[in-house]
């Protein structure tokens, strides 16, 4: 795609979060005009440029050359509309990115298993000898990676910043997994689906899912598949023999591996086709999938007191995460399993959970704004007010082998900073039952 001149432009970005502040770097950088703006009246900021805090100004929206937008704010918000309705365009720091970029790129979305699939990817190519870059959703807003040095390219894009993009062009792209998220902003599935899939629009190669025909491309070939079904020509997985298989061989098995879970194996696979499309070595790819411990806050042990494991999945923010958490660990668990759900459901539909809330989990405790609906779906389920009454709640509970899971189903943001605050505040509360208990 080609690039575009921005120099003397009138350019207004919008929220000056990470993503908005690097996109005021890059567009001065290019010697273009620029306006930013938040509806944050209090912000601080040291930005040498017109800044316009509060509500957003609808006039200068309208005469700008090309609004910038980051992607916690919605397209749909009234200022923006009447902007695209009088003719502006509307773009995200990606597009930005798509235009400029020179290097290779993997690109990686789904509902879920998106950072840890591009922290694998990352693992397998550096392992193949390849200098590499990662950004995106992860934390680092792709333009900041523009003109650094390196083979190749990672980015995990949310369906936020896929909205507001049409010229990504990748070597290998996936979109892992779709479940229910963000329907408060994208209105129905369909809707969610479709923007994720625009990740494949310019793709070289597609890695999809064998078992979820959601995350297949409809006007195109997939070129690997993953999935726990049988396959003769890509990634598949055994169940005899715990392990993943590659063109019906035997690959890799699990107990090799650092992470656990069905899911994570699913996310092996989907990491490894990406690396191999993308040049990686089959060695190389292998000795990633090895080494990688997983990220904090999924599935993560924080600690194993009086034979009861304590897990925290604060980062599970949706219906498909948490479901994906219970199945994983359900068949390690030789007690009971305790879980902890609740927060900011996102307009989700939360039944899909029922079945495996009554046949998998023994007792249930929520929390937070949409908590209520949750615990409706299984009986005998106790409603609390805070994480450190859920924590409290359940050492009452647990008894020896027994497993005590963090994992929402919901975001965190009615009750805490970010699910990593949640995770920790977790962590806090755990280790407090503990040392009252090692004190008692
Ligand atoms: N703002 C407004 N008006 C609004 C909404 C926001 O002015 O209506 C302002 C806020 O006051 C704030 C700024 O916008 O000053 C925040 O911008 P942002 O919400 O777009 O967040 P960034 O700091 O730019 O971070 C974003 C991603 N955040 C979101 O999409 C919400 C980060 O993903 C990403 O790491 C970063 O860009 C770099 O690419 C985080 C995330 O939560 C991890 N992503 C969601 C998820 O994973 O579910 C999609
Ligand atoms: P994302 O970046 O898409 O949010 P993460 O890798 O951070 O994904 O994992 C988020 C949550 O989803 C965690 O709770 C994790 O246990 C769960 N998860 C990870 N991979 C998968 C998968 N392939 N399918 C379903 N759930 C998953």
């Amino acid at each position: 795609m080609a690039s575009i001149n921005l120099a003397n432009k009138n350019i207004v970005v919008v929220g000056l979060g990470l993503t908005g502040l690097s996109c005021v770097q890059f567009l001065l950088a290019q010697g273009a005009k620029v306006t930013a703006m938040d509806s944050r009246s209090a912000l601080q900021h040291a930005l040498d440029i017109p800044v316009h805090l509060g509500e957003f100004d609808a006039e200068i929206l309208s005469q700008a050359d090309l609004i910038v937008l980051s992607p916690g704010v919605s397209l749909q918000t009234p200022a923006i509309q009447h902007a695209i309705a009088l003719g502006v365009n509307v773009v995200g720091d990606i597009e930005l990115f798509a235009r400029f970029n020179t290097l290779p790129l993997i690109a990686i979305t789904g509902s879920n298993g998106k950072s840890t699939v591009t922290h694998l990817v990352v693992e397998m190519c550096k392992a193949s000898g390849l200098q590499v870059l990662m950004g995106g959703n992860i934390g680092v807003p792709a333009l900041a990676l523009l003109n650094t040095p390196a083979d190749i390219v990672v980015l995990e894009l949310s369906s936020f910043q896929l909205e507001t993009m049409s010229s990504l062009k990748a070597v290998s792209a996936t979109v892992l997994n779709i479940c229910d998220d963000h329907l408060d902003r994208h209105g129905s599935v369909e809707n969610y689906k479709n923007i994720k899939h625009r990740i494949y629009d310019n793709a070289e190669f597609v890695v999809a899912s064998r078992d979820e025909s959601a995350t297949q491309p409809s006007n195109r070939a997939v070129n690997i598949t993953f999935g726990l079904s049988a396959s003769e020509h890509d990634f598949s997985w055994d169940n005899d023999t715990s392990s993943i298989l590659y063109q019906g061989q035997h690959w890799l098995s699990s107990a090799e591996c650092l992470l656990v879970g069905a899911h994570n194996m699913l996310n092996i696979q989907a990491a490894s086709a990406l690396s191999l499309l993308a040049g990686a070595t089959m060695d190389g790819i292998k000795q990633g999938a090895k080494c990688f411990a997983g990220l904090p806050h999924r599935c993560q042990t924080v600690a194993i007191h009086d034979h009861v494991r304590w897990i925290n999945d604060s980062k599970a923010t949706n219906v498909g995460a948490t479901l994906a958490a219970i199945e994983g660990l359900a068949s390690t668990c030789a007690g009971k399993m305790i879980l902890i759900a609740g927060g900011q459901g996102k307009g989700a539909d939360f039944s899909p959970l029922g079945l495996v809330l009554n046949e998998k989990i023994d007792f249930l405790i929520t929390l937070g704004q949409d908590g209520g609906h949750i615990a409706a779906l299984k009986a005998g389920s106790c409603q609390v007010t805070s994480l450190e009454e859920a924590v409290s709640v359940a050492a009452q509970h647990a008894q020896k082998n027994d497993i005590v899971l963090l994992s929402p189903a919901c975001a965190s943001l009615d009750m805490f900073n970010n699910y990593q605050h949640r995770g920790d505040c977790f962590a806090q509360a755990v280790q407090q039952v503990v040392m009252q208990e090692c004190t008692v």
